[in-house]
């Protein structure tokens, strides 16, 4: 399978950003956009700050006193957040953007990913020219700059975008993953805090290329399973999540009324097998694999019953969905009486393979 192509383009310091585009002479100044708690004048926290301030060691989440004294002698802006103007020029960044996606996903009011494999054919150079594209059109249009990672999926994506900010770019191709990760620090991944990084370290863990190889079992050992797979995983730049819209459909699902009511296993998967038919085709559009199968039968009562089974493995293979939904339905008609009127197949929790890669599922059934 070829590589996807990931775009996660992050919005450079967004809120203070927003408010030197509704004033330009902020401009060239420190601003600081701070959450006022108002207990006293100065008590709360900074939001963010535009690159003038960060150069006085002005960041999120520093008291705004501390601030106040950092950018003391210079003519720095202090502003409260304004929230809702904040979303509106969200609102229109996120419609400029969601036009050069296949497949578009919002995460939180200043970054989006962006799955642009198909329009680029699976080609870096065309993605990155689509970046510089889509900066030109949210710059003319809205007026606002960000930064991109360029990436296999979405993992890689983010870290690529912190590289060069602001107004940067940075890809990483496949055969770069890697190298690229190995040397950063561990705290870089999505779910590694102070708390991890600190047991990683006394462990020898310092960077993401030793987390890459250091022994996976262990790892679960230590982590326990979900988080000791996830690290392992993400440390070989191995992430098969989708981008994919929020409240989009995570699922692929038929459903139909059988020729007559029935208790007919044979009736039940003729009709079955030609949803999973479907399924199948869609399946090879969206280019995803399942891992968890449902049956629905709606009953002569007219009452719906569903069941639902989890792979050990993603799949998209017809046979096996054929296998488990005729396993569901002869195990849902010895637990009921009724004859079947209507009969519906779902397949959800959908991830894309990058086969090339080896990956701890694999590591786990091979031993
Ligand atoms: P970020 O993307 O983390 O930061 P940023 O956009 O300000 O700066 P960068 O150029 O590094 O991307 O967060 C987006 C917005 O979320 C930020 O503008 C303000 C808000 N925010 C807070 O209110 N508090 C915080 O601690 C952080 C990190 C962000
Ligand atoms: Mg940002």
């Amino acid at each position: 399978m070829q590589s996807r192509v990931i775009i996660l383009a992050d919005l450079d310091y967004f809120f203070a950003q927003c408010e030197e585009l509704r004033n330009s002479a902020l401009r060239g100044k420190p601003v600081v956009v701070g959450m006022y708690s108002g207990r006293t004048e100065d008590s709360g926290a900074v939001s963010t700050s535009n690159y003038e301030a960060r150069e006085h060691g002005v960041k999120s989440g520093i008291p705004l006193f501390l601030a106040k004294k950092r950018l003391e002698g210079t003519d720095a802006v202090f502003l409260p957040v304004d929230y809702d103007y904040y979303q509106q020029i969200s609102d229109k960044i996120m419609q400029v953007l969601r036009g050069y996606a296949d497949a578009f996903e919002q995460v939180g009011i200043d970054e989006a990913y962006l799955d642009v494999t198909m329009r680029t054919s699976g080609d870096f150079e065309a993605a990155k020219a689509l970046v510089q594209e889509m900066k030109r059109a949210v710059k003319s249009q809205v007026g606002v700059t960000f930064s991109a990672g360029i990436a296999p999926n979405k993992l890689v994506a983010k870290i690529a975008s912190d590289i060069q900010k602001p107004d940067g770019v940075t890809t990483v191709l496949p055969g770069e993953v890697k190298g690229f990760l190995a040397p950063l620090q561990v705290s870089r991944l999505l779910g590694v805090g102070k708390k991890t990084s600190a047991k990683m370290e006394a462990l020898g863990i310092k960077t993401i290329g030793d987390l890459a190889g250091y022994d996976p079992q262990r790892l679960i050992e230590l982590f326990g399973k979900t988080l000791g797979v996830y690290f392992h995983n993400a440390a070989n730049g191995v992430d098969n999540d989708i981008v994919q819209e929020a409240g989009e459909a995570e699922s692929i699902s038929r459903i139909s009324t059988l020729k007559e009511n029935t208790r007919d296993i044979a009736a039940i998967t003729e009709k079955t097998n030609q949803q999973i038919e479907e399924i199948s085709q869609e399946l090879a559009q969206r280019d995803v694999s399942f891992k968890q199968v449902g049956i629905i039968a709606i009953m002569t009562d007219l009452t719906a019953r569903s069941r639902m089974q989890t792979l050990e493995q993603p799949t998209r293979d017809l046979e096996t969905l054929r296998r488990v939904a005729r396993e569901l339905f002869e195990k849902f008609l010895g637990d009921s009486t009724l004859e079947v009127r209507r009969v519906g197949v779902k397949v959800s929790q959908f991830t894309k393979e990058e086969k090339q890669q080896r990956q701890l599922t694999s590591f786990f059934q091979n031993g």
